[in-house]
């Protein structure tokens, strides 16, 4: 029999056990699926009920949550599995176009596409959020259980939109986060402790975040230029002493140099009035 309440986990890895546990803790009935049975069992002492199959799990609630390797895997364990009347939220990582795929291949159930930005420690927790993308009647239905995991934040009805936000927010941290491996890099090979180092780097880092609504305003402006108080053209000029640095410190560029190269492009190209936005132009090029 079909469970209005409740929810189903399919994928008990790192991530689904912790939403599995986290919805348990909720008081959300929760039937949990993994191929590898096993890692269930401490689940299913904390009150979950184990599914023998897929469809076994998928019957018991409308409500169903993906959490596997790849949207690939998705596919895999979902094959042949009936979906008429459930909402299926997928909150495995993919891309805007695997998640297209999926909303149009699983057209009997309502799909919401989601994208975790938390590590499995976080879930539940205050500083956890959720993004979710697809009909927006399933989301409103699906919301008040989705909100044990984290902050839902819903980004419209396009099921690819989540997957956007999520790719986007990764490079964000990707891109910062290899500055500052390329910082640490320096300083432990001046022989200095870097632990000593991280509140300094903690504080200007801070500091430039406060800039990202800036740099945002600009962007949806497409206005780089004007009082930019940073000229591209002065940090382009300035460029070696982070590059020829690095080489006198016995160290690899390769965190580093592209956006310096993109920098010197834009300012070649005659843009150096314009502050760091204007070498977003150069993304578009793909050739
Ligand atoms: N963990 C994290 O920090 C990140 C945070 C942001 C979101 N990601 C995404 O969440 C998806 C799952 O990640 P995970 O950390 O749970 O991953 P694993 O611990 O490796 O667990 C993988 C689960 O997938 C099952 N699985 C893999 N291949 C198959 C298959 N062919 N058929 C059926 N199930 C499969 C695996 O099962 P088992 O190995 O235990 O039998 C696990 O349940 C992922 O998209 C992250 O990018 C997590």
């Amino acid at each position: 029999m079909t469970n209005t309440e409740g929810v189903a986990v399919l994928g008990l890895g790192a991530m689904g056990r912790a939403l599995a546990r986290t919805l348990l803790a909720a008081g959300h009935p929760t039937t949990v699926w993994n191929r590898t049975p096993e890692r269930a069992d401490d689940l299913v002492a904390a009150g979950a009920v184990r599914a023998a199959t897929v469809t076994e799990a998928v019957a018991a609630h409308r409500l169903v949550l993906t959490c596997l390797l790849t949207d690939d895997t998705v596919t895999e364990v979902l094959a042949g599995v009936p979906l008429a009347g459930r909402i299926l939220v997928n909150l495995t990582s993919g891309t805007p176009a695997e998640a297209r795929a999926l909303a149009a291949g699983y057209a009997d159930a309502a799909y919401l596409d989601g994208g975790i930005m938390a590590v499995p420690a976080m879930i539940g927790g205050p500083h956890a959020f959720v993004l979710y993308s697809g009909p927006a009647e399933a989301y409103e239905a699906a919301r008040p259980v989705l909100a044990a995991l984290g902050e839902p934040r819903y980004l419209g009805t396009d099921p690819g939109l989540a997957a956007l936000h999520d790719v986007a927010l990764l490079s964000g941290m990707y891109g910062m986060l290899a500055g500052v491996l390329h910082a640490l890099a320096l300083v432990r090979s001046a022989a200095l402790p870097t632990s000593d180092f991280a509140p300094l780097l903690r504080r200007f880092l801070t500091g430039m975040l406060a800039g990202v609504d800036r740099y945002a305003a600009r962007v949806d402006a497409g206005e780089y230029g004007g009082d930019v108080g940073s000229s591209l053209a002065m940090q382009s000029a300035g460029w070696h002493h982070l590059t020829d640095t690095t080489a006198a410190q016995g160290l690899r560029p390769d965190l580093l140099a592209p956006i310096g190269e993109l920098m010197r492009r834009r300012t070649a190209a005659g843009h150096g009035d314009e502050d760091l936005t204007g070498i977003i132009e150069l993304l578009k090029d793909t050739t």
